[in-house]
């Protein structure tokens, strides 16, 4: 059984290699247009910053230099249950530079479209043993968002020479670019 975390909370993860599987849903008819989220990672080092431009990993980039974070695709549209995007982490192959990963979800274009995580429902962050597909942790954001239009879901840190995730549900106004300017 999966242990279901509630916001700031922290857990242990003993799995070196793991995915996460991210998952919302949206009312496009209420914006009237395509509404379309992504999910980015950023690998930081000591100083929390990204240790270089290719450990921004996005649907752009899609591979951590060192292999050990892998996003699988980009899903469009979210319908459905289930996971809508996933990333695939092996830290037995992460960088010695890295201590920490953070996962944001962004909305793509939303300016343009005027989406906010106001109009997001049901999104959730998972982590599960990738061998075996046992549930390590769930956690559900409780839809507190409103002009949001970019959340940290979560993040992996290694504390003690131990990985851990902590559950931070905190969004920011200026999408993805406020993110690129905290981390890079
Ligand atoms: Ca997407
Ligand atoms: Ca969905």
């Amino acid at each position: 059984m999966a242990i279901n975390l509630q916001k700031g909370q922290r857990e242990s993860i003993n799995a070196p290699q793991f995915t996460i599987g991210l998952g919302w849903d949206t009312n496009s008819s209420s914006t009237g247009s395509a509404f379309d989220l992504d999910a980015s990672v950023f690998i930081l080092g000591d100083n929390k910053k990204i240790i270089a431009d290719e450990y921004f990993v996005f649907y752009n980039n899609l591979k951590s230099p060192d292999g050990s974070v892998e996003h699988t695709g980009d899903n469009l549209t979210g319908a459905g249950d289930g996971d809508d995007e996933q990333i695939k982490v092996d830290l037995s192959k992460a960088d010695s530079k890295v201590s920490e990963i953070c996962i944001v979800v962004t909305i793509h274009e939303a300016e343009a479209r005027k989406q906010n995580f106001g109009q997001v429902r049901n999104s959730f962050i998972r982590i599960f043993d990738t061998a075996t597909g046992a549930d390590i942790l769930k956690y559900e954001l409780e839809e507190d968002f409103s002009i949001e239009t970019a959340v940290e879901f979560g993040r992996i840190y290694k504390k003690d020479n131990n990985w851990k995730f902590e559950a931070v549900g905190v969004g920011m106004k200026g999408g993805l670019q406020d993110y690129l300017t905290k981390y890079q």
